[in-house]
């Protein structure tokens, strides 16, 4: 019977939410995974679902409904072109493969080419949310042909979250466009986790108890900084194990895969500077050496990690501090978008994604409304800083910010991403900066010229400098 509207490749966590999603929708769906057993069983536990659970690829591509509609959701990288190469065969032309994992968007444009030189249709689509958000809706950030957007339109606007009774998908552009932004929505997450972590350690440093932690987490949820990684970060603080707060027997050392690195590469690649980001993925990298942390503690001084400010005053202004850093994380993230966008003239629409972000994903916000308004009302914007609305967030917090900086850094407490995204506020508003003396240095040593502030822009010189060889 080949009458499935949708099928999916992949039962793990996010396949098996993303199937009940499409399920409860409507739709009839087709299930295949490699390991049958994990079929057998996802189909047994959903009795009362239209699923249909095949036992071989061949299966699966035949209870589907033409143009077939198959999506796959495998562990990023090879999986993905394994379950390609298995299904090239038993496809039909016109048919649409969507690659819904965390793919590199690079590997999407190489798979765009190889499946449409090959007649079929593709679609390389981030998906956020977690297994909560494969379930109940997700933001969905597709990229491929505009024409194969429009027959899965459907499909995705039904699956994907609401916001402000929109839906959490549109078409993203052309090729690795979906899964590009998808890589800088993680870098972004990267960069509001480790504010996020910032801030509780300065807390921990005052003296707040979770339970006192999960009341401020919770207060500013309810604030300007609401967003599902603050309402988290509230119950985290609130959970127990054994009478003792967990997040205290949690280990200190936090893993990191590849969206992060991914997008630090490739910042450095368009020269676009995203402190903030490459500040937490350094972070991670730096926690998960705890032998060499542990041992470094006991040779490297420091001041006592104690911060004495009242912990009313200390939460408004550690509030401000995030808030700042967390606009230049996103200011940094959409700067790469925009750069990236017209670099391969994807025609990306900046308010657009920032309204998919709205909903659905892991850094949905409440703040992202305002990123929207700002892009819609000026969709050329230089800099999320230069938007009114957050220029004039950033001037009332930079006075708490730096001193919440001050006060950490005096207190021994590392506070990377928070000082990064200050850096980059006060270089990016710095009429000048001291590159005159690097200019000279390399001039010095390289002969590489320099410009002359009492000469017009492009003149180049260069300067006999003295032999200092001998
Ligand atoms: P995993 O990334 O853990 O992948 C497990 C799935 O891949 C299983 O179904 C496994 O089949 C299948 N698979 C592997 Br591994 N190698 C395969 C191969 N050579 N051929 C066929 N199937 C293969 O699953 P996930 O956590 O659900 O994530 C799926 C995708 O979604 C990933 O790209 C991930 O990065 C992305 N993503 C995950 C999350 C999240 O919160 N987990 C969020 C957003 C995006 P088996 O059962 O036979 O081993």
């Amino acid at each position: 019977m080949s009458n499935s509207d949708f099928g999916l490749i992949g039962l793990a966590v996010m396949g098996q939410n993303l199937v009940l999603n499409v399920e409860s929708r409507g739709f009839q769906v087709s299930v295949y995974n490699r390991t049958t057993t994990v079929t057998d069983e996802f189909v047994a536990k959903h009795p009362d679902k239209k699923l249909v659970g095949a036992k071989s690829l061949e299966e699966f591509v035949q209870s589907l409904a033409s143009p077939r509609k198959v999506m796959i959701m495998v562990k990023a990288g090879g999986p993905v072109d394994a379950v390609i190469e298995s299904l090239i065969p038993l496809l039909d032309k016109g048919d649409i493969i969507i690659d819904g994992g965390n793919s590199l968007y690079t590997d999407t444009e190489r798979r765009d080419k190889w499946l449409s030189d090959l007649g079929f249709r593709f679609i390389g689509a981030g998906v956020s949310g977690g297994e909560e958000g494969a379930r109940k809706g997700p933001s969905i950030m597709p990229g491929g042909p505009a024409s194969t957007w429009e027959v899965m339109k459907p499909i995705f606007e039904s699956i994907a979250a609401k916001a402000e009774g929109e839906p959490c998908v549109f078409h993203i552009g052309p090729g690795g466009a979906g899964h590009y932004v998808k890589m800088i929505h993680n870098g972004i997450e990267y960069g509001d986790m480790q504010l996020i972590c910032e801030a509780y350690n300065i807390f921990k440093a005052a003296g707040f108890t979770p339970d006192e932690l999960a009341e401020v987490f919770t207060d500013w949820n309810d604030g300007d900084l609401e967003s599902y990684l603050i309402q988290i970060t509230a119950e985290i603080f609130k959970q127990k194990d054994k009478k003792k707060p967990l997040v205290d027997l949690i280990l200190d050392t936090a893993g990191q895969k590849g969206t992060g690195k991914w997008t630090l590469i490739n910042a450095v690649e368009n020269a676009v500077v995203i402190s903030t980001i490459n500040a937490a993925v350094e972070a991670r990298i730096l926690s998960s050496m705890k032998d060499k942390r542990v041992a470094a503690s006991k040779i490297l001084q420091g001041p006592k990690p104690e911060i004495d400010v009242k912990k009313k005053k200390l939460v408004k202004k550690v509030h401000d501090a995030l808030f700042a850093s967390k606009i230049i994380s996103y200011a940094q993230g959409l700067d790469l978008i925009a750069s990236m966008g017209a670099e391969k003239g994807w025609d990306l629409n900046l308010a657009k994604i920032a309204a998919i972000w709205r909903g659905g994903c892991i850094i949905r916000a409440r703040f992202l409304n305002d990123i929207t308004e700002a892009y819609r009302t000026n969709p050329k914007l230089e800099n999320l800083m230069l938007a009114p609305f957050f220029t004039d967030l950033l001037n009332g917090f930079q006075e708490n910010w730096r001193e919440v900086i001050s006060i950490a850094t005096l207190a021994g407490i590392p506070v990377p991403a928070f000082s990064a995204s200050l850096g980059y506020y006060d270089s990016y508003r710095s009429a000048v900066l001291p590159a005159n003396l690097l200019q000279a240095q390399r001039d010095f040593f390289g002969a590489h010229t320099y410009e002359r502030t009492d000469k017009p822009r492009g003149e180049m010189f260069h300067t006999d400098w003295p032999d200092v060889i001998g």
